[in-house]
């Protein structure tokens, strides 16, 4: 009968915040958690540094290499859309991804430089919209403090002020703000909760939507 036969989904979770709020570490932690629960899981990264695009992205962001603004802009959304299909697979296999980073870094780290944020949105239109954007929040000095930031292109106290103006005019209903300055565990215990409880709505049949909308 129509709706049963439907194999349950697997959600699509991004998780964002400026550099060194803690992305990679909860990341990780989260499909751990995952799998204990049963679930299939896996870790995904923006950029992916690992396909031609990725590797010019890299050089790009080590100063390895100068590239126009709207060209790194647009090699970030393209890097997005060479995984679009695969995602598309895994999360209809039942597969949950948990991303560190999307499109919201595109137009928030973008955006920041000066490009006008229409345009900046512009390419990442008809990509799949998160489940959940799960936005670590933490000021830009007390990011700075941690481990002090290291020679990477936007890793500066100044421009990092920057994005977090711009990550906020990108909250939608999808999004839930996690106070990433609390011990690590917290945070991670805040994660399992709302991660899990947006797990369970795709599996009852939330349907996949494109961004953005
Ligand atoms: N970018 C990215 C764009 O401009 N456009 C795009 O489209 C995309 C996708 C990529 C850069 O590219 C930009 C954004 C970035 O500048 P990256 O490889 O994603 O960079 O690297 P970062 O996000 O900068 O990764 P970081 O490693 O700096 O930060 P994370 O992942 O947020 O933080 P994490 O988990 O590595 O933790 C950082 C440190 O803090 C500690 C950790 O132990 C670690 O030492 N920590 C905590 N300490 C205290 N309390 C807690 N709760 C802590 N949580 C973690
Ligand atoms: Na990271």
């Amino acid at each position: 009968t129509e709706g049963n036969n439907k194999e349950a989904r697997g959600a699509l979770v991004v998780l964002e915040g400026l550099d060194r709020s803690g992305k990679s570490s909860q990341c990780s932690r989260l499909v751990s958690y995952l799998e204990r629960q049963g679930l299939s899981a896996e870790l995904w990264r923006f950029p992916d540094r690992t396909t031609d695009v990725g590797q010019m992205i890299s050089a790009y962001l080590t100063n390895a290499s100068q590239l126009d603004d709207h060209t790194i802009h647009l090699l970030f959304s393209a890097n997005r859309w060479e995984k679009r299909s695969l995602m598309e697979t895994k999360l209809k296999s039942g597969i949950t991804l948990i991303v560190d980073r999307y499109s919201y870094s595109g137009v928030a780290f973008s955006s920041a430089k000066g490009l006008d944020i229409e345009w900046c949105k512009a390419p990442e239109i008809g990509l799949l919209a998160p489940d959940l954007v799960a936005y670590l929040d933490i000021s830009p000095d007390k990011a700075a403090e941690r481990g002090g930031y290291g020679d990477e292109r936007y890793e500066k106290l100044e421009f990092q002020k920057k994005v977090a103006e711009h990550y906020k005019v990108l909250h939608d209903a999808s999004w839930k703000v996690v106070d990433a300055c609390q011990p690590i565990e917290d945070v991670e215990k805040q994660l399992q909760e709302i991660v899990l409880a947006c797990v369970t709505k795709c599996q009852k049949g939330k349907s996949l939507s494109s961004l953005w909308s």
